[in-house]
């Protein structure tokens, strides 16, 4: 027989603090103004106004949103973090429950775990420019193959007129910002990197794990300028990189993905370290190239990068896509 229905449970063995806490919680009559004042405080996205979503998505549970925070241009991105096994045991013991339905062995609830493993990542762009707001669009995407000639005669002169500020990637160099996150550092000027965590990953389980090698160069914008004289540095990245997540994540080279993306958000040389078995945006054959074929590619021919056709997706909204149409190349 079906039973459907909002009866609300808690589990039988609920963890005893636990539920005096939250009596003590219910009982005192200034917590919920204290617990209100004091969230307001710490709450910088406090009065954001949502003006439009950008995308979202049921299936990865995250939303872009663009609106404006304290009359500035806005993006925020909320995503809701992966379950991890270590807090299993507090999920089962320290939730409420209200059922959905029952229906024979079946049985459906909306489960609300304790506060603190309810988190949402959330990623804060402010103020944001038109560029971040079109980055994070829902778009139709259009593949586009650039030649050698193409990269220097249209690709070359728009990043250089319009490309994102990498302002954030001098910071983690200098150590103005995220100093405190670095897991490993070759300084040395030449060969040298700076590997620290995406900031898409949140660190609290490996299976996104991702990492992202900033090169201490300045003079490397991409994929496309790398020659046979950059393959120190690249081999240098590879086995240090590896060596550090190893050593700090317990990680083997042989679980990771390494690659660069062509074309990238961030003019700056920067390597990408992902767990092998996680599908991280902008890691499909269009987008990404694997730092070992980089390197293999490299030793057979200095000029591999210069000269060869890359193939990229395109947004439709990207001003590089005009100017490959209206070069007469798509
Ligand atoms: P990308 O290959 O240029 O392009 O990667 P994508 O953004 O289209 O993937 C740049 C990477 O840097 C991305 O994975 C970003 O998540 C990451 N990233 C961007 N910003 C602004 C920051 C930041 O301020 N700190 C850190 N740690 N990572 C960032």
């Amino acid at each position: 027989m079906a039973e459907t229905g909002k009866r609300e449970v808690d589990f039988a063995d609920r963890n005893e603090t636990d539920t005096v806490k939250a009596k003590r919680l219910k009982n005192d009559p200034n917590s919920d103004q204290d617990n209100h004042n004091e969230s307001v405080s710490a709450n910088p996205l406090f009065g954001f106004k949502t003006t439009t979503v950008l995308r979202d998505s049921a299936r990865e549970k995250n939303m872009f949103i663009h609106g404006k925070l304290n009359d500035q241009d806005a993006v925020i991105i909320l995503e809701k973090t992966p379950i991890r096994e270590d807090t299993l045991l507090e999920i089962f013991n320290g939730s409420r429950l209200k059922l959905d339905m029952r229906n024979d062995i079946y049985s459906t609830y909306q489960l609300q775990p304790p506060a603190h493993l309810n988190e949402m990542k959330t990623t804060v762009v402010c103020p944001a420019t038109e560029k971040h707001v079109k980055k994070y669009l829902r778009q139709e995407t259009y593949l586009v193959q650039e030649t050698g000639e193409d990269y220097r005669s249209i690709t070359l002169p728009y990043i250089q007129s319009q490309s994102f500020s990498v302002q954030w990637v001098y910071n983690i160099l200098e150590k103005k910002a995220e100093a405190e996150r670095i897991v490993y550092e070759d300084p040395d000027q030449d060969v040298g990197f700076v590997l620290l965590p995406d900031f898409k990953w949140d660190q609290k389980q490996l299976d996104d794990l991702h990492l992202i090698a900033i090169v201490h160069r300045r003079d490397i914008k991409s994929l496309r300028d790398l020659t046979a004289l950059h393959l120190p540095l690249l081999t240098n990245i590879c086995k240090k990189g590896e060596e550090s997540i190893l050593k700090r994540y317990g990680v083997a080279a042989s679980k990771l993905k390494v690659y660069l993306h062509y074309q990238p958000s961030y003019y700056h040389l920067h390597i990408h370290f992902n767990a092998l078995s996680y599908e991280a945006p902008g890691c499909g054959v269009e987008h990404a190239h694997l730092l070992s074929d980089v390197i293999q590619n490299l030793q057979a021919d200095s000029q591999y990068y210069h000269s060869r056709s890359l193939s990229f997706p395109l947004r439709a909204d990207q001003g590089l896509l005009s100017k490959f149409k209206d070069a007469g190349k798509l």
